[in-house]
């Protein structure tokens, strides 16, 4: 550990440990991703006695690794990794593992032959985040009489933990319920390629009457695409958005029902990241998995509270002080 080896004259050590996080970050893809660079910035800083290294991959899992190798070759006292995909972690984690560096997942979960290879993860329920939306979103069409689903499906970063859990959930609910899905194709997280590829589904379908946003920033991409074709989003338009994560611009968006549904995905994990490195200086037990609580935001009430595995979840419907 990198100890600010100050004695006093009594050859006293002074309470003044410096803890050392090298943090591995995705990218800065998305308005949630920034919100979450943020939120470990601010609680890792140096007047809450921390130095934090920051390392931003770019979208990049090598740039990751090789990140990893730095922080380890550093003598960091903490690793906190938030992974772009699942897999391909075994090695770097075991190089963690053998030089006695706690590893901290973040965000999105990692897949790895040796659960023992990092100590502990928080992030969302990304899977009954998708499995809310799409109870919404049946209880919404027998609301409003709708007949026919006719969705398409602008997926996250393949073999991110988001873009499973929120794609699986769809696929069941597209059997379950019975609705058509047009097309499925990863935006990458980001509002560029998200227009992008809304653009390319309306040439190819005529009849998209929901579109699935697997975040915010592809669903602000996909609203453009969707108004730069003649189209109309919203309640009484053409489109339904629904989309996931609930950043600000999320939830302006929401009040003015441009997103008809935005189920909250929480990215403010500074604090709960800081809460396992204390107890872990206090040479406490951690919980190996944290999920966080999220919530629901509607444009409208039509449907007020939906039920998942036999859980009620209550929808906020979006008005100016909520904005605020
Ligand atoms: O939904 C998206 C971001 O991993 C939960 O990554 C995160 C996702 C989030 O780019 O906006």
């Amino acid at each position: 550990s990198k100890k600010a080896d100050a004695s006093d004259e009594n050859g006293m050590e002074a309470e003044n440990d410096v803890i050392t996080i090298g943090f591995s970050q995705v990218g800065a893809e998305s308005d949630w991703r920034t919100a979450h660079s943020e939120s470990i910035k601010k609680v890792f800083s140096e007047k809450n006695g921390y130095e934090l290294i920051f390392d931003d991959a770019r979208q990049k899992q090598e740039n990751q690794v090789a990140a990893i190798f730095s922080f380890i070759q550093q003598e960091v006292d903490y690793i906190v990794l938030a992974p772009v995909t699942e897999t391909g972690w075994d090695t770097v984690l075991q190089e963690a593992k053998d030089a006695g560096i706690p590893v901290i997942v973040v965000d999105r979960m990692v897949k790895v032959s040796d659960e023992s290879l990092y100590t502990a993860w928080v992030g969302s329920d990304f899977k009954l985040e998708g499995r809310k939306a799409c109870a919404w979103l049946d209880a919404y069409a027998k609301a409003k009489g709708m007949q026919e689903i006719n969705i398409v499906d602008i997926q996250g970063t393949y073999g991110a933990t988001p873009q499973i859990g929120r794609t699986q959930a769809l696929t069941e609910a597209v059997e379950q319920y019975g609705w058509n899905l047009l097309a499925m194709e990863s935006g990458e997280f980001t509002q560029a390629k998200g227009k992008e590829v809304m653009a390319s589904m309306l040439e190819q379908y005529e009849n998209i009457n929901v579109v699935y946003c697997e975040n915010d920033n592809q669903a602000f991409g996909a609203i453009e695409a969707i108004e730069d074709a003649g189209k109309t989003v919203g309640p009484d338009g053409d489109i339904l958005v629904i989309s996931f994560d609930a950043t600000h611009g999320g939830i302006v968006n929401t009040m003015k029902g441009k997103i008809v549904l935005n189920v909250e995905c929480n990215p403010l994990h500074g604090p709960r990241v800081e809460d396992i490195i204390k107890k872990l200086e206090e040479g406490k037990e951690v919980d190996k998995q944290i999920f966080t609580e999220e919530r629901m935001y509607s444009h409208g009430a039509d449907v007020p509270v939906i039920t998942v595995d036999g859980t009620d979840y209550e929808i906020t419907e979006v008005t100016q002080d909520i904005v605020d």
